[in-house]
């Protein structure tokens, strides 16, 4: 499969799982990622000249085995080859235990180590390489997330026809924080090989043009960074999801009988307290648990009238953080049980693994107040799946301040995750509120993620790439 793509997502994992038969039989499965539902139908428009390049998920004997090109559905997918070494010192080193907690406000130490930095380097490289090679003359190469921040940078150096786009899925620190890391210009450098950098939130794209000053003394204006001849964009664009295959999901009757069900299976409480998060200490799950034992403790909620369910999937589990965590987060649910629970009724149902779609849209439809308490997220797609889900505009969403999408819901039972007492007063609060009241909330959450779904993030976003490539061109009198 040679052909040039006319457009290319570049992001660190493929759209797509291998999946092994009974008899041995490989074969690709597409990964329900939010990211392939957004751009599918741009990709789509391009007929068939568009592509995905990206990591299997999969260990390569050596960095240069040539993983043939395949089609899945209608894309073209390109496999980049990981060795066992890549995976650790690129994906979970650098990647995930110097960026990822960096970017997340330090909430647990960054490391730095250079040989891990030095694999970054050679990945993003070999990513670049791999975009150069399929994309077409004058294509648009999309360039996703923290593991590929180096990309646009190396893609322009060797091909300087192409309009380049980045868009950074996590939050991106203020120059306090982002100073700590030792290559800290370089990552600059390497985001301003695009046309146009996206964020989730205004203060992403603010921090990040305020470093173009400070570390590389550029002088940005108006989210335009002039670079020699070129001038680069930065603006906030918060991901959505797609509203219509969750509202469809829910309205389908076995995922409502599943729902009551879940609820019946339960012994039918009064109250339903849910959590689904990745296992991922950004998420806040050992402080939102805390906070549901001191009111249970504090005999301030019936533990014969409710019940919490937390779905914590399993995530990054080779890293040692993630499995301090999973040990604390279990800890605590034991803890919990013990005190709370009796035969056939736990205070907690804990689930560590991943569900299908449909039953965790049946759990959104069993809850009565969903908990999404990370100490700080980039978004956070679960609560706008919650809010769209509720289709008899019941239910009630506790939501962080720190997640990027509280910017959007403002209706929501906003929270401090710091704040045990106030998570503690929320809770109540939400759970006592009034019908109406909450009935009210969730009507308006949901006008305003039907305003922006994921479909209209990714339509928007290309749109202010060609206008900022073309304001870019006339600027340097191309
Ligand atoms: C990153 C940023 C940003 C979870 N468990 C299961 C399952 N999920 C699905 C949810 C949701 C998605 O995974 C999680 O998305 P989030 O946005 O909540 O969080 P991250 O994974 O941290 O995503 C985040 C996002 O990128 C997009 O830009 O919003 O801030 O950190 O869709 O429903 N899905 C299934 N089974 C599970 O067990 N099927």
């Amino acid at each position: 499969m040679s052909s040039l793509s006319d457009f290319v997502v570049v992001a660190n994992r493929l759209p797509v799982d291998r999946v092994v038969a009974h008899d041995g039989q490989k074969s690709w499965r597409r990964s329900p990622g939010g990211l392939v539902t957004a751009v599918e139908p741009l990709m789509r428009k391009q007929a068939g000249s568009a592509a995905w390049i990206g990591w299997t998920g999969d260990a390569s004997e050596s960095s240069d085995e040539q993983l043939p090109s395949f089609e899945n559905d209608g894309l073209i997918l390109h496999p980049v080859p990981l060795t066992e070494d890549d995976i650790e010192e690129y994906y979970e080193g650098f990647s995930n235990t110097s960026l990822w907690p960096l970017y997340h406000d330090a909430i647990v130490p960054a490391e730095y180590h250079r040989h891990w930095w030095n694999a970054y380097v050679r990945v993003n490289r070999r990513f670049a390489e791999a975009a150069a090679r399929v994309a077409a003359p004058g294509a648009f190469v999309w360039v996703h997330d923290y593991q590929l921040q180096l990309v646009p940078a190396m893609l322009r150096e060797l091909r300087r026809d192409l309009r380049i786009g980045f868009f950074l899925h996590i939050p991106f620190p203020p120059n306090e924080l982002f100073s700590q890391l030792p290559w800290r210009t370089q990552i600059i450098e390497g985001l301003l090989g695009a046309d146009l950098v996206g964020f989730q939130t205004p203060g992403g794209s603010g921090n990040f043009l305020r470093l173009t000053r400070s570390l590389l003394g550029l002088k940005p204006a108006r989210g335009a960074v002039p670079v020699d001849t070129r001038v680069v964009r930065a603006h906030s664009f918060p991901i959505s999801i797609d509203v219509d295959s969750f509202a469809e999901l829910a309205a389908t009757e076995s995922v409502q009988r599943r729902a009551a069900q879940i609820r019946a299976e339960l012994g039918n409480p009064d109250h339903i307290l849910l959590g689904i998060d990745r296992l991922d200490y950004t998420k806040g799950i050992g402080t939102r648990l805390e906070a549901f034992e001191e009111l249970l403790l504090e005999r301030k909620v019936d533990p014969d009238s409710t019940v919490m369910i937390q779905v914590a999937t399993p995530s990054r589990e080779r890293v040692e953080a993630y499995r301090l965590l999973r040990e604390n987060v279990e800890r605590t649910v034991g803890r919990i049980n013990g005190a709370y629970g009796s035969v056939g009724r736990p205070a907690v149902v804990y689930i560590h693994r991943s569900l299908p779609r449909e039953e965790i849209v049946a759990l959104y439809l069993a809850a009565d107040l969903m908990l999404v308490t990370p100490f700080r997220d980039g978004m956070n797609l679960v609560a706008k799946e919650y809010v769209v889900c509720r289709l008899d505009g019941t239910g009630a969403l506790v939501l962080s301040e720190f997640a990027g999408s509280a910017l959007e819901l403002r209706q929501a039972f906003r929270v401090n995750p710091y704040d045990i007492e106030g998570l503690k007063n929320t809770y109540l609060a939400a759970l006592q509120a009034d019908d109406e009241e909450k009935r009210r909330r969730i009507r308006t959450l949901q006008r305003q993620i039907h305003r922006n779904d994921v479909a209209s993030w990714a339509r928007t976003y290309v749109d202010y790439m060609d206008d900022a490539h073309q304001r870019s061109r006339k600027d340097s009198g191309a």
